[in-house]
């Protein structure tokens, strides 16, 4: 007979090796799928759940990581389905991204998409031993990526960024968003001395102050124009590759950096649409003059089948600078230019900010908390305070901003300790002497102005010289009581209508200037001449006093225009005035028997 002990031991083991496995799979995969199905069968129901999130290492964590990313974007899908069935419900006409991305769609019919734009929508950056992928603030990447992420496409830029060669591959090229690839972005690179003509020199010393009225000089070297015009043939090379094995493609071609491309590109390609948007004012006709390559830009622009601009006026310039400029046939009722058996249209496209359909309406006795945080943050004590924020350019009055507030406190000296005005000032081309000295002036004005009127525990301005986030910027325009835009020229002015987007609240004063283009848009701001400092220091008195109910109608009616001229509706616009123009040479007329 055997000893029974070895085989009650090896029962013994077998059973708790058995309840060990059945532990085990009950723990690691049962309960994790259980989790993850009542997880999913909630989410089917409708209800918003957080994902389920298995702990590192986990046998199912990959899955549930990929199960959650679906989840994020069915979940994305199903809000945006939503809100056009609830918009398409209510008759409304509002523009959202996926709206966009439908009319891109219809537009383009599977055609190719060519974005070309100094400015690229991902740059990488060195962070210690890390590359950091940054996607600058821009208003352009906001209204051009929705619909490159939608119809992909390729984006041509200047390739900025210290670490931008080692992400892309030879030919310049990488994939992009990083982490939901959809489109190309092509890289071009410009040695320091292009860059230096190119950019610093002709686009930013010559076309940037001849087109807008500031009175600063521009500054034009036949050096910069050599360069000018080599870096866009390079984008022009660049663009033609990335078209090449395509046919009828659609181009977007941005701002005063470009203006020789669609010509450029036009005589190689004449089967693709090309647009031109110019993102600054057009001057009149005598100021355009004075350039010694006028004939060359306007021709190299007349490449283009749609030139676009802001406004109305800044239409109206280009129209008249072109007819006295050069030979040509030009349609004044239809705005339609016609040099050598080609026809360029141009037509005003104002653009603007996205609009977050989902923010809730703030509450407004929540703002006066808002401010208080916003103005204890800044070390004084007040109890109005004002915003402004900008690229540190002449062109922006940041100078004449501050002599109006100083005038403001000697009008109104009972004011004085009661309000403070924050300028958030983003350092911008400061290898050009001009931006350096005018960062310099400007805190020298502020401490000048600072000096005669501070106290202990305030002072009238505030003045951040550098660099913030949108997440930064947002809550400085939800607490202000009033925003100063006061350019002294601009083609439209985001900051005008961001400040006017952030006010879920319908509180807040936009005061604003006659003389950017989004004057034309937001009739409801209080419009001021940015050279009367008397006029914009009595705008300044009149917001902090103005009556509450007077305050938000105005907002409410320049919310409703933001919302409804969104930025979205920019790019729809834009690119289907593009799919329905007239290309090729113009018809013959009709031939009448007998006629010669
Ligand atoms: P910009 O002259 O750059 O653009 P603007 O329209 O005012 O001017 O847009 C500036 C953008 O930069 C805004 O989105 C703003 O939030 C951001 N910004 C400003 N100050 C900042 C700071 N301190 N830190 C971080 N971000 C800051 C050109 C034309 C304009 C035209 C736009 C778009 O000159 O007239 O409106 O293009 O076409």
């Amino acid at each position: 007979m055997p000893e029974p002990w070895p085989w009650l031991t090896l029962g013994a083991i077998t059973l708790l090796g058995t309840l060990v496995t059945l532990g085990l799979v009950r723990w690691m995969i049962l309960r994790p799928l259980a989790r993850t199905v009542d997880w999913i069968r909630r989410l089917r129901a409708g209800e918003r759940t957080d994902p389920v999130i298995l702990p590192k290492g986990d046998l199912f964590a990959p899955l549930a990581h990929e199960v959650s990313r679906l989840a994020h974007y069915w979940l994305a899908a199903r809000a945006a389905a939503e809100e056009e069935a609830r918009l398409r419900h209510a008759g409304e006409s509002r523009w959202t991204p996926e709206r966009l991305k439908e009319q891109a769609r219809s537009v383009l019919q599977g055609r190719a998409l060519l974005v070309v734009a100094n400015r690229e929508p991902y740059l990488h950056q060195r962070q210690g031993r890390q590359l950091q992928c940054v996607v600058p603030a821009s208003g352009l990447v906001t209204a051009i990526e929705p619909i490159l992420r939608a119809c992909g496409g390729t984006w041509v830029a200047h390739g900025s960024g210290e670490a931008d060669r080692e992400t892309a591959d030879a030919q310049g090229r990488l994939r992009v968003p990083p982490d939901e690839p959809a489109y190309t972005l092509r890289r071009v690179w410009l040695t320091p001395e292009e860059e230096g003509g190119y950019y610093y020199g002709f686009s930013n010393e010559g076309l940037w102050p001849l087109c807008h009225i500031a009175h600063t000089r521009p500054i034009f070297r036949a050096d910069d124009w050599t360069h000018y015009a080599a870096v866009n043939q390079r984008f022009a090379d660049a663009a033609l590759d990335e078209i090449a094995e395509t046919r009828d493609p659609y181009l977007l071609i941005q701002d005063y950096h470009f203006a020789l491309l669609p010509r450029l590109i036009k005589e190689k390609r004449p089967d693709a649409r090309i647009a031109l948007f110019w993102h600054i004012p057009w001057p009149n006709p005598e100021a355009f003059g004075i350039c010694p390559w006028a004939r060359e830009l306007l021709h190299g622009m007349l490449g283009a089948d749609l030139l676009g601009f802001h406004t109305q006026f800044h239409c109206n310039n280009f129209l008249e600078t072109v007819d006295r400029t050069l030979e040509c046939r030009i349609d004044h009722e239809l705005f339609a230019i016609n040099r050598a058996g080609h026809t360029a249209w141009v037509k005003p496209f104002p653009i603007s900010v996205a609009w977050d359909a989902e923010a809730p309406a703030a509450d407004p006795a929540k703002t006066l908390g808002r401010k208080a945080a916003a103005l204890a943050q800044l070390g004084v004590s007040a109890e109005w305070l004002g915003v402004g924020v900008d690229r540190v350019d002449y062109t922006k009055g940041i100078a004449e901003r501050f002599r109006a507030i100083e005038r403001f406190f000697e009008k109104y000296p009972a004011r004085h300790g009661t309000f403070t005005f924050l300028q958030l000032g983003a350092p911008s081309r400061t290898l050009i002497k001009r931006y350096h000295d005018l960062g310099q002036e400007l805190e020298a004005e502020a401490d000048r102005i600072n000096r005669r009127f501070q106290t202990r525990a305030w002072k009238p301005i505030v003045f951040q010289h550098r660099h913030h986030s949108h997440h930064d910027i947002l809550p400085c325009y939800r607490a202000a009581d009033v925003c100063l835009v006061t350019s002294l020229h601009d083609g439209m002015n985001l900051v005008a209508k961001e400040f006017v987007a952030a006010r879920a609240d319908e509180r807040g004063v936009l005061v604003l200037s006659q003389f950017a283009g989004a004057s034309r848009d937001l009739p409801d701001a209080l419009l001021v001449n940015p050279y009367d400092l008397d006029q914009v220091a009595e705008a300044i008195h009149y917001a902090l006093t103005m009556d509450p109910a007077e305050q938000r109608e105005r907002m409410v009616r320049m919310r409703t225009a933001v919302q409804e001229r969104n930025v979205y509706r920019w790019a729809a616009e834009l690119l289907t005035a593009l799919s329905r123009l007239r290309t090729g040479p113009e018809p013959a007329p009709v031939p009448v028997e007998g006629r010669g």
